[in-house]
């Protein structure tokens, strides 16, 4: 609870077993629940999800193990965005990259900009690898001139937003394209109540796993096509 609002965060998970209890342990207290969604996991990251719930009642590990070409990170996003009770949600990463710690400013802005969804921006941070940070600019610039939208992180795994706009957000990507979809749709469809706020990203805590070429190209392709013909509605897995 923080400001009189119940928070629920949301972690899409997968393969993360090596550190997901310590990442767990130190979730701050103003997290009234945590939902870790795991997508086809081959460690231990179900059973120590499954320890985790017995030592923290407001830990829960769901599995959702659908997905499009590999990839389920959109799929778990939406089935733990359907399933939080809370009235304001932040969705983050397992890996310990986004500061969720920073949620009281994170909340403070958006009260004063009256916002309802933040995408909580990396960028600019000369920290970040320049391949990495050069693919965002291409998508963003995609943006740009396709959907005529300024934004400086389109690929950005944190969001925060009041439960209540979760209809208005229209999700329907199961694999990575969930992150530019929520965006985009946040855009379209509460104008200027979306707003990116800027947060600083700490390293990934374990190797990665990701194909950034491949991932970049898949996004590339589907903002573009994104731009005329748009799909709507929430999946989850029930
Ligand atoms: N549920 C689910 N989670 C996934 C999947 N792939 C990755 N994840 C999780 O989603 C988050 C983002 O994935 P990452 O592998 O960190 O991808 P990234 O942030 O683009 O790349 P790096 O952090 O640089 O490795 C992490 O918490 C992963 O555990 C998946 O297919 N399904
Ligand atoms: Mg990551």
């Amino acid at each position: 609870m923080l400001y009189g609002l119940t928070i629920s965060l949301v972690m899409p998970c997968r393969n993360e077993a090596k550190h997901l209890a310590r990442m767990v342990a130190a979730i701050p207290d103003f997290y009234d629940e945590i939902i870790c969604v795991s997508n086809k996991s081959t460690d231990n990251t179900v059973a120590i999800g499954r320890q985790l719930e017995k030592l923290y009642p407001r830990f829960h590990l769901l599995v959702d193990d659908r997905v499009v070409s590999g990839i389920g990170y959109g799929f778990a996003h939406m089935t733990g965005i359907s399933r939080a009770k809370s009235s304001i949600i932040v969705c983050a990463d397992s890996d310990g990259t986004y500061p969720i710690e920073d949620l009281p400013r994170i909340l403070g802005i958006m009260k004063n900009r009256s916002l309802v969804f933040a995408s909580c921006s990396r960028y600019p941070d000369k920290n970040i690898p320049f391949t990495l940070q050069l693919g965002v600019k291409v998508l963003n610039l995609e943006i740009f001139f396709l959907y005529a939208i300024i934004i400086h992180d389109s690929l950005s795994g944190m969001w925060v937003f009041e439960r209540s706009v979760v209809p208005s957000l229209h999700l329907t990507e199961g694999d990575w394209n969930l992150s530019p979809q929520i965006k985009l749709n946040a855009h379209k469809y509460l104008g200027d109540r979306f707003g990116e706020i800027k947060v600083t990203q700490r390293t990934r805590l374990g190797e990665t796993k990701q194909s950034y070429v491949k991932t970049g190209l898949g996004h590339l392709k589907w903002i573009f096509k994104n731009r005329f013909t748009q799909r709507e509605g929430i999946q989850s897995a029930d």
